[in-house]
């Protein structure tokens, strides 16, 4: 992606708030904290459209992002955030669930993963159910910048064995901080804009 301009939307908690105007989909999805609106934010090279919070689990929405007036981006709600509470879990995973369940206009959930600790339950948990509804996923790995080089290659040859026998694209491996990764994320989703 060469040049992209990229505005807010809003943030909906309901299906039925969603943008009627539909155009393709980018959905990105993991635990709270995981560094998923700092990804969106450097794959936009913008600061401050996907809100990042040092705050887990603050942000309860689907944030629509319009990208270069030809697609939206989706912010999907953090999920495994421990001080949540059941009720609000239900609800996260209900609109979750109906979010990607009945959207033709879906055509990827970027699947996000610290690159420390490789998928946690929840996030398995994720990638097998999209997979299950046959949902074209792509793992990221983020974070790589807090890896030293030697620990860089490890995590990536273990990450990449422990999602081997999954239905998954990638995983790739990225850095907010330092743009590691950023380019050939971008390939990967237009890939699935085509
Ligand atoms: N070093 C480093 N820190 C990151 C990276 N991505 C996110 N962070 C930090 O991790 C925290 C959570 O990031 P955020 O994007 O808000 O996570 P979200 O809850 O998944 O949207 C913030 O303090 C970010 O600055 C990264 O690639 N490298
Ligand atoms: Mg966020």
């Amino acid at each position: 992606m060469k040049r992209v301009q990229a505005q807010f939307v809003g943030s909906f908690s309901k299906i039925e708030q969603i943008p009627k105007r539909r155009l393709p989909e980018v959905a990105f999805a993991g635990r709270s904290n995981v560094g998923k609106s700092s990804l969106i934010n450097g794959l936009l090279g913008q600061k401050h459209l996907a809100k990042t919070s040092s705050t887990p689990g603050k942000t309860r929405q689907l944030n629509y992002i319009l990208v270069n007036d030809r697609f939206y981006f989706v912010d999907l709600p953090g999920y495994g955030y421990a001080k949540v509470s059941q009720a609000e879990r239900e609800r996260w995973r209900r609109l979750i669930e109906r979010y990607i369940t009945d959207n033709p206009y879906l055509r990827l959930v970027v699947s996000i993963i610290d690159i420390r600790h490789g998928p946690m339950d929840s996030d398995l948990e994720l990638i097998r159910w999209l997979a299950h509804l046959g949902r074209d996923t792509l793992v990221v790995a983020t974070k790589a910048d807090k890896l030293k080089r030697q620990q860089l290659v490890l995590a990536q040859r273990s990450l990449t064995r422990t999602l081997e026998q999954l239905p998954i694209h990638g995983p790739l491996f990225f850095s907010a901080k330092t743009g590691m990764g950023k380019r050939e994320l971008w390939q990967n989703i237009e890939l699935f804009l085509e």
